[in-house]
């Protein structure tokens, strides 16, 4: 019998991006990309705190068992998916306050950043998906020095960008 070729180490998510809902999508895609620049494995999927608490227990309980090393959370409203899940892994769990039609996304940031001591999250800007996903590469850069050297290349092109548009506004 043939024995399942493994999943090659390069490929396996060592991030998982997971949201409330699918309607939070269009804002947590941008963590995607961030993460496709960087070429690193992830997996996307709704996991709703409220709306599907034993599976959202299970997703944070079994995450690093299974490979994953960040955990990126994006939910709106009563956002308790990123704190619910830092709460159940050892993993650093960044979480993305996703604005909804009300209040701005002040919502969302609140329940995403006032956590207990002992219990953290990283909360990004409200609706920055793109920052958590760049967080998610610096945390996994830290023990990997090529992907240190893609960061460093990466903040390099910021710097020149930035440059250059200040070369507009000097002429
Ligand atoms: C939150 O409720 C989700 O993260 C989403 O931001 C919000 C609304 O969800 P839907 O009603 O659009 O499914 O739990």
């Amino acid at each position: 019998m043939v024995e399942p070729a493994e999943t090659p180490a390069d490929t396996r998510p060592r991030v998982g991006i997971v949201m409330g809902s699918d309607s939070d999508w269009p804002v947590m895609k941008a963590a995607a990309e961030a993460l496709e620049e960087f070429d690193i494995a992830f997996e996307a999927d709704v996991v709703s705190a409220h709306r599907m608490p034993e599976e959202m227990i299970g997703y944070g309980k079994e995450a690093a068992g299974r490979g994953l090393q960040v955990i990126i959370a994006g939910a709106g409203g009563a956002a308790h998916l990123p704190g619910m899940l830092a709460s159940v892994t050892p993993l650093p769990v960044i979480g993305v306050p996703v604005p909804l039609k009300y209040l701005d996304g002040m919502d969302s940031l609140l329940s995403i950043v006032q956590m207990p001591a002992g219990v953290p999250v990283a909360a990004v800007a409200v609706g920055n998906a793109r920052n958590a996903g760049l967080l998610a590469v610096r945390i996994l850069a830290a023990t990997d020095p090529g992907l240190q050297d893609r960061m460093t290349a990466f903040q390099a092109a910021l710097r020149d960008t930035a440059h250059e548009k200040g070369k507009a506004v000097r002429e």
